[in-house]
């Protein structure tokens, strides 16, 4: 486009002509263009360009050199085994009242199970002969004679103590007990420091006694009692064998 307009004024200058100084000079028409010249020297380099992009990790150098640093702490271990047991800690604080018991009807209907079942297992055992029920009172013998410390240890290991008469009717439930095995019972009682001063083993002094006429009369040498099959009480020591019975 330049080209073109260059010419086209050239060739409006060869046909109009020109004034210089005052006067038209005609021109003559332009010849052709020559061959283009040859291509120059290189230029320069240019500026630098941008930093590039970090190329990717180069691969992994020989061993050796000095040990790295420490590595970050790992996963948390499994839990330990369980302590012991604390200590119990103190009651809470009482509850709301509950409604009253007799209301409470499946209460009323367990206690009633319960007592039918325990008076059918002390019909059947009142009907072996191995208890014998007085008042409040059970005596209850496995046949077997000991002296009198071994028998009050397994009476209380059975959740008793050695049978001791506290009137008249408990005294013949024994006797009875002590003829069915046609052995003397050691009794429930000890001889305290004063001589002839017989004990409940609580310490309590006895409020009833049967002794066999003449009896005591150990004088402190017989610190046990036994029971005759006829009821009678005799002060006697204690290494006899005689019948375990025992009260619950
Ligand atoms: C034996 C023992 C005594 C008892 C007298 C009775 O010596 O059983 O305890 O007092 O007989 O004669
Ligand atoms: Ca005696």
């Amino acid at each position: 486009m330049l080209l073109y307009t260059l010419a086209l004024t050239l060739t409006l200058m060869a046909v109009s002509g020109i004034m210089i100084n005052g006067t038209e000079v005609c021109v003559g028409s332009p010849g052709i263009p020559g061959t283009p010249g040859s291509h120059g020297l290189p230029g320069r380099d240019g500026r630098d360009g941008v930093k590039g992009d970090p190329g990717p990790p180069g691969p992994m150098g020989p061993p050796g050199g000095m040990p790295g640093l420490p590595g970050r702490d790992g996963l948390t271990g499994a839990p330990g085994v369980p302590g012991e047991r604390g200590d119990k800690g103190e009651p809470g604080e009482r509850g709301l009242p509950g409604f009253p018991s007799y209301l409470d009807e499946e209460l009323q209907t367990t206690l009633e199970e319960f007592r039918h079942q325990i008076l059918q297992s002390m019909g059947v055992l009142s009907l072996q002969g191995s208890m014998l029920a007085v008042g409040k009172k059970i005596f209850s013998t496995n046949g077997q004679s000991f002296n009198f410390d071994d028998i009050s240890e397994s009476c209380a290991k059975a959740g008793g103590n050695i049978a001791a008469p506290r009137n008249p009717e408990e005294n013949e439930a024994i006797a009875s007990i002590s003829r069915k095995y046609n052995t003397y019972a050691y009794l429930g009682l000890v001889e305290s420091n004063t001589p002839g001063d017989f004990r409940y083993l609580d310490e309590t002094p006895v409020n009833y006694t049967n002794w066999y006429p003449g009896e005591p009369r150990g004088r402190g040498r017989e610190k046990c009692v036994e029971m005759y099959t006829d009821g009678t009480w005799n002060d006697r020591n204690c290494l006899q064998y005689r019948l375990a019975i025992c009260e619950f």
